[in-house]
This record gives structure tokens, C-alpha cells and sequence, in this order.
């Protein structure tokens, strides 16, 4: 089934915030926000800015009733600066205008003095001054102390992995307007209407139920809109309650690079341990996050770079510590990954520097550590259905992985200014939110009296497919046409406190909840047919391809009939089902327990081609087997593998975030900050399938796939440093991503004079 919302799409008929009619008297506004990282507010003066022409009002601090405080985890996030600003881009005040030009003028005459403090900018600067976010957590398993001695090598160093820009196409935005009896009606581009509508109701002290938060689809959020949604939201919200006007809220490209949080950069020390033959036997790891000014979701992120610290390898003995640390940075917040990236870079990166240091390929190492059935991960958590080993066999076996070493052996040797580096990265990720309490999915189904079926869920399409996932998941249940379905906004009015769309899991938590509320309409309308047919037993009913059948035998009875026998019979022809995963559970003081419903397993190869002589490099083929479990919609799941795959490669390569020493993002536009584009794609692109069972708490069997395929980039990352090597044997090690083309010439020629000699 194609995406259901392709047509739409093609005609640039989707509906996004800025999409939206305005009404009548509609206000523009526009943020005024810090210059500096770190300062005291001593004075802001508005009146000049009021003066010009089509401002209606300037909201701050002192227009907040309710708190200035929109911390979710924690409660250390002023909605606007009041007395001192924390990172550059901090929001002090909205403009709001009849215009966007007049808006961005009279901010422009905004005078504000502010009193310069020291800005804190990397995670190591702030970890010895000891700013913390929450205090820092280890996950601990065997016993590293008394390990070591038994290894026979020992590996030690440092790492380090920028942050990353979402660049989702849709930029930050709001609209708000106030409805009759004091109440409100936001339109969000959020991944979360519960944070948007609980943090508003915070900040304008009303009660949740006169906020109503409403999400058609949003134009990609990657993590970016879990939780900094909230701050637009409640903006536009606060200034439109306020100003008792619709006010909208639509941050410019440059603003949304510059005020929001990134992927979060993190900093490592490691140290390996490795017996005679190649298996690990130690590991430890601190890892310094670095988390901007104020929690937003670090502390979730800091405890997913905990759960996957080992990757898809077997350690007995580790110990990881993740160090949550606190800068004057924009809050850095959820990115598709979620903090494994970087726990999944670090090890990699030990992996390789064991490899160069004794001599042997990476991938000798990496083969035999992959998990095994049963293995336990650190978290206690066994890994079960394990399909590492098979996704690594399965893709060294189709994608001739012996014969492309040879070819890239026999390339390198033929040439000495473009060198070919061969890699393959075996994926492990967890599928639930690491809180268990957030594990839970809605739904909210009407069968209308003509047959036809409305659905309304907890989970935000943000391009991901989810919503057409769901409408296979109801028509499949009730066995009618997929054309009879309509899947409505996502609604906090039709749907309370859902969890955000997130952590992978939207259409498993919502999927889930959608057949339940399927199956009990089923029931009910099973009971009506069997009266209507004279039969017994509710169990001997059938409904296939929209046609009711008695003991396998097809009657005169259809869909639409049966639906209009049910209302006659006044039975409920609407349904609202609660899912919560079953068998999780993590107890924080151990850190043990069984957190993931399933894990996703997957293998990439990839080959990189390196001009030696100018530091670029094109990728030349990743082929990947992936762990899909039994798809439901394999052209959805191969281009979210393929989506995501680009988005890790450049998260490893070209995608670069340049911090001065006070603070300031160097780049605030996408001629500079170079996400991948078509020319960057790899050459060769295939995704293949894993043969494998379906998993019972995975969507009708079929694995979550948003997040887990973005780790593959990571593959090129190693590729590309072995490349290197290829030219360099003397490359001095330098394990930082992400791996810019400036960074490798400069690495490619650092040793270089020596081997000249
Ligand atoms: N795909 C598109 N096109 N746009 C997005 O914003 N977000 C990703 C992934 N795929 C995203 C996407 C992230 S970060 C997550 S967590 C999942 O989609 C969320 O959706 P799901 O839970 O329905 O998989
Ligand atoms: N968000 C969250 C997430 O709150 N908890 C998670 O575990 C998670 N994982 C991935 C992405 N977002
Ligand atoms: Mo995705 S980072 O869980 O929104």
C-alpha cells in the first residue's frame, strides 16, 4: 500500500503550521532572543520598539500568570529569560504585529544590557567545573578492576562526536488562538501534544482541559520537535491569550538553526581489553555529554547512551559512565538514535585503534564479539531472537563481502593518490521508550453509519508512515477496504496524554492500541450479525473483504448493512483502546532489568573511495541487510532505512557544527552546516530483507524502523579511516566525528613528512 499521504505531498497539498487559513486580525511574531551565552539582564527597553508601525504588543516575562518554567524531566527551563540568559538564541521576549516585517523591525529596536558572565562551551570544560544536569549514572557488569590482568592487550584513548542540525523541511512553528469561554486552541509543529498542552497550561495557569493542541502531520521532526516544540507553542499560546488575538509563530531557517538544540556533541575516554584471541574482555568508557543550558531530555538520552555503551557486542566485564554535563549551549534534545550513536561510535572507535594497534582487520575483531542468543547486555536484559550473527553471515555471504575485500586489496595497490576502505557495522538497538512509563498507545475509532471509519491516535506523522501503517493495522482487522478509512489530526480533545512520537515506537504503541479498539468493534458488530443470521455462537461469525460469513459459509449480509443493523440495535459503533507494552520493566537503583520490548539487529557494508590528494570522498556502495521482522509496508521501511542511513553518514562526515569559544554556532545556514544531497548519496544502495520470525510485540510482526538504520552511517565513518590509513599507514589516530573533508586532508598529511623520508 503506497503512503497515504503521497498524493497530497506531490501536490503541495499537505498541510503543515504555516499552511493553516489565518483568521482574521492575525498577529506575526517574532522572538527576540540573546546575543550572549552567558549574562545578567540588567535593563530591556521596549518603547522604541513599540512605537513602529503594526506592533500590537511585546510579551516577557512580566506578562507570564501562571510559571516560566516548560522543563519536562526537569524543572529548569524558563520559557523567557528573566533575569539571566543561558546560551545565544535564548528566547526574552516575542514581537507581535500585524506583519512579519514590521514584527522583526521593532525587534530589531529592542535595547536590552546585558552583563557578560563566562560562557561554558564543551562538555569537558563543564565537566571539571562540575556543572552537572542530573548527577552522572554507570552501567556495571562482571568486574572490569579485576579483569584487566588477564587481558593480553589493552587499548586506551579518546574520542570525540559533534552534534547534529535536524534540518527538518518544516521549520519550528506555532499558531494560537483563543476560543470562547478563556480557552485556547494551539496548532503545533510537535512531536508531543501533551508537552505543548501541559507546559502552556503551566505557563498561562489554566488548567490542561481549556488547551487544545492539535497536530495535522508535521514536516519532519527527527527528535528536534519531542520536546522543543514547546517553547513556539507556548509562545504563539501566551502572546495569543494575552493579546486575546490569533497569534502565529514560524521561526526562519537561520532562527531555528541558531535558537534550537542539536544532537548532543559528546567527548570519551576508553579503555579496551582484549584476549589473546581477539574477544573482548573489558571495557570501560566515561562519556561527557554535553547538554546545553538545561535538561529538556539529556537525562533520557544520557540513559540510552548507557543501555547501548556495548553496541551488538558481548562484553562480561564493562563499566559505563555517562556524565550529563551542563553548558551554555542551546538545550540539546532528542535526535533520531537518541544517545546510542555516540555510545555506539565510541566503542567502534576502541575497536578500530585495537585493530591498527595490533594489525589485524577491525572486522576480525567485530565477528567474534557479535552477540549471541542469550547473551545478557549489561542492563541484564538477554538478548533474545538474536539476529546479530545472521544479519553479519547473511551480508558477508549475498553481498560477496570476501570478493570486495579483494577488489578494494587489488584498488589500493594500483593506486597511490585514491584509496578504497571497506567496512561493515553491525547494528543492536533497543525498541521502547527506556521510561517505561511512557510505553503506552491510543486510539479512537468511529464507524460511521455509511460504513466508513474514522481513526484518531496518539502518534504525530511526521513522514515517517506511520499513519498508513495504522490504517493497514484497522483494515486488515476488520477486513474491509483501506478506502473506507480517514486518519484525523492528532488531537489532545480525541486523545489525552500520549506519549510523544518517539523512541521508534509510534506505530507499535498506536498500531497496537488501534487493533484492540478494531477488535472490541469487531465483537460488538459479530454480536448484531449473529442475531441478524440466527446463529449461536459469535465465534462462527466472519467478516472477509467486507462480506459477513456463517461457518465459513458466505451470506447475503455486507459490511454496510451489518453497520447500519448495529446503530439500529443501538450498539456502540465507537471504541477507544488503551495499549501498554507488557513484559518491560528497569529498576533505576540496580540499573537492571528487561527496558526493550525487542531489539532491531541489521549489517551494513560499505566501501568509501578517498581522493588522497584533495581530503574528499564519495561513498561507493552501502548494502545492508536489516532485521525488519516480517514489514508490513516494506517501501515505507526501506526508504525510513534509507532515510536514516543518509542522515547517519552525515552525522559522520560532512555535517559539521562549529561552536567559537563564546558560544556562538559559527554557521547558521545550510550553505555552510552541508547535510548529504543526491550527489552525496552512496553510489550502490541496497537494502535487503533479513529472513526472519515476526515479533509478537512488534506492529502485526512488523520490527520498528525510524531510529535504528541511522546507526549504519557509522559504517562509512570506519571506511573512510581505513582509507586513510591505505595512504597514511602512520595516520596518527585522530577518532573524531564527524569526519569532514577538511579534517581528513589535514589528517591525511599531519604524519605524512616521515614517510617521505
Ligand atoms: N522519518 C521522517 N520522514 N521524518 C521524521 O521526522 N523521525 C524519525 C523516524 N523517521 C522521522 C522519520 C524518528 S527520530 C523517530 S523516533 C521515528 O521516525 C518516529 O516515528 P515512529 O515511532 O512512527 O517510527
Ligand atoms: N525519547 C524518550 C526517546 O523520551 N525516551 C526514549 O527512550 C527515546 N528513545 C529514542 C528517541 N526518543
Ligand atoms: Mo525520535 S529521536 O525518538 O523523535
Amino acid at each position: 500500500m503506497i503512503n497515504i499521504d503521497s498524493r497530497t505531498h506531490v501536490r503541495g497539498e499537505s498541510i503543515y503550521v504555516n499552511d493553516i487559513p489565518p483568521r482574521e486580525d492575525t498577529l506575526i511574531g517574532v522572538v527576540f532572543a540573546s546575543p550572549l551565552a552567558h549574562g545578567r539582564i540588567k535593563s530591556i527597553d521596549f518603547s522604541e520598539a513599540l512605537q513602529v508601525d503594526g506592533v500590537e504588543g511585546i510579551i516577557s516575562a512580566k506578562d507570564i500568570k501562571g510559571e516560566n518554567q516548560i522543563g519536562g524531566i526537569i524543572q529548569d527551563e524558563e520559557l523567557v529569560a528573566d533575569k539571566t540568559v543561558d546560551y545565544i538564541g535564548m528566547p526574552i521576549a516575542l514581537v507581535c504585529a500585524k506583519t512579519g516585517r514590521a514584527a522583526r523591525k521593532a525587534a530589531s529596536k529592542i535595547k536590552v544590557d546585558i552583563e557578560e558572565l563566562h560562557p561554558i562551551v564543551t562538555a569537558r570544560e563543564a565537566h571539571a567545573a562540575k556543572k552537572f544536569i542530573v548527577p552522572s549514572r554507570t552501567f556495571k557488569t562482571g568486574d572490569t578492576d579485576s579483569e584487566w590482568k588477564n587481558c593480553a592487550h589493552v587499548i586506551e584513548g579518546q574520542a570525540e562526536m559533534g552534534g547534529q542540525e535536524h534540518v527538518y523541511l518544516e521549520t519550528q512553528g506555532a499558531y494560537a488562538y483563543p476560543m470562547e469561554n478563556d480557552c485556547l486552541k494551539i496548532h503545533s509543529s510537535t512531536q508531543a501534544t501533551k508537552y505543548v498542552q501541559r507546559a502552556a497550561a503551566k505557563v498561562l495557569g489554566i488548567p490542561m482541559h481549556r488547551i487544545e493542541v492539535d497536530v495535522n502531520r508535521i514536516g519532519g521532526g527527527f527528535g528536534g520537535k519531542e520536546d522543543q516544540a514547546t517553547p513556539w507553542a507556548c509562545l504563539a499560546g501566551l502572546a495569543a491569550y494575552t493579546l486575546k488575538k490569533p497569534v502565529k509563530l514560524v521561526l526562519s531557517r537561520a532562527e531555528d538553526i541558531r535558537m534550537t538544540g542539536k544532537r548532543h556533541p559528546y567527548s570519551f575516554d576508553f579503555k579496551l581489553g582484549l584476549s589473546k584471541d581477539l574477544k573482548i574482555l573489558c571495557y570501560e568508557v566515561q562519556c561527557f555529554q554535553n547538554a546545553g543550558a538545561c535538561a529538556d531530555v539529556s537525562p533520557a538520552v544520557m540513559e540510552r547512551t548507557l543501555f547501548h555503551g556495548t553496541a551488538s557486542y558481548f562484553v562480561p566485564n564493562a563499566r559505563i559512565t555517562v556524565h550529563s554535563c551542563k553548558t551554555n549551549l542551546p538545550p540539546n534534545t532528542a535526535f533520531r538514535g537518541f544517545g546510542a550513536p555516540q555510545g555506539m561510535f565510541v566503542i567502534e572507535a576502541a575497536l578500530m585503534k585495537a585493530a591498527a594497534t595490533l594489525g589485524v582487520d577491525m572486522m576480525e575483531i567485530q565477528k567474534r564479539n557479535l552477540l549471541s542468543e542469550g547473551d545478557r547486555f549489561p542492563y541484564d536484559q538477554a538478548a533474545k531472537n538474536c539476529n546479530a550473527r545472521k544479519c553479519w553471515d547473511t551480508a558477508w555471504e549475498t553481498f560477496g563481502v570476501e570478493k570486495l575485500k579483494s577488489e578494494v586489496a587489488d584498488f589500493n595497490t594500483k593506486n597511490t593518490l585514491f584509496k578504497k576502505g571497506l567496512s561493515l557495522y553491525p547494528l543492536c538497538f533497543g525498541i521502547s521508550f527506556t521510561k517505561t512509563s511512557l510505553n503506552q498507545g491510543r486510539s479512537l475509532v468511529h464507524i460511521y453509519s455509511d460504513g466508513t471509519v474514522s481513526i484518531t491516535t496518539g502518534v504525530v506523522e511526521m513522514g515517517q508512515g506511520v499513519n498508513t501503517k495504522i490504517l493497514q493495522a484497522a483494515a486488515l482487522t476488520l477486513s474491509i477496504s483501506p478506502k473506507r478509512f480517514t486518519i484525523h489530526s492528532t488531537n489532545t480533545s480525541r486523545i489525552a496524554n500520549p506519549s510523544p512520537t518517539a523512541a521508534s515506537s509510534g506505530a507499535d504503541l498506536n498500531g497496537k492500541a488501534t487493533i484492540m479498539a478494531c477488535q472490541a468493534l469487531l465483537a460488538r458488530l459479530k454480536g448484531v450479525a449473529c442475531q441478524e443470521l440466527r446463529a449461536q455462537d459469535p465465534d462462527d461469525i466472519e467478516i472477509k473483504d467486507e462480506v459477513i460469513y456463517h461457518k465459513g459459509k458466505k451470506t447475503d449480509l455486507t459490511w454496510e448493512r451489518l453497520v447500519f443493523l448495529t446503530e439500529e440495535a443501538r450498539v456502540a459503533l465507537s471504541e477507544h483502546a488503551h495499549y501498554a507494552t507488557p513484559i518491560i520493566h528497569f529498576n533505576k537503583a540496580t540499573e537492571k532489568g528487561h527496558p526493550f520490548a525487542y531489539h532491531v539487529y541489521g549489517t551494513a557494508v560499505t566501501v568509501v573511495t578517498v581522493d588522497c590528494l584533495r581530503g574528499t570522498y564519495n561513498v561507493d556502495l552501502v548494502k545492508i541487510v536489516h532485521d525488519f521482522g516480517s514489514s508490513i509496508n516494506l517501501d515505507i521501511d526501506i526508504g525510513q532505512v534509507e532515510g536514516a542511513l543518509l542522515q547517519g553518514i552525515g552525522l559522520m562526515t560532512i555535517e559539521e557544527l562549529l561552536i567559537d569559544q563564546k558560544g556562538k554556532l559559527v554557521y547558521d545556514d545550510l550553505s555552510s552546516y552541508k547535510v548529504p544531497d543526491i550527489y552525496f548519496t552512496p553510489q550502490t544502495l541496497e537494502v535487503n530483507p533479513l529472513d526472519t520470525k515476526p515479533d509478537a510485540l512488534a506492529l502485526l510482526g512488523s520490527k520498528a524502523v525510524g531510529e535504528p538504520p541511522l546507526m549504519y552511517g557509522i559504517g562509512t565513518y570506519f571506511a573512510i579511516l581505513k582509507a586513510m590509513r591505505e595512504f597514511n599507514p602512520q595516520l596518527k589516530l585522530e577518532l573524531w566525528a564527524p569526519m569532514t573533508h577538511q579534517k581528513c586532508l589535514m589528517s591525511l598529511y599531519d604524519n605524512y613528512g616521515d614517510l617521505l623520508k
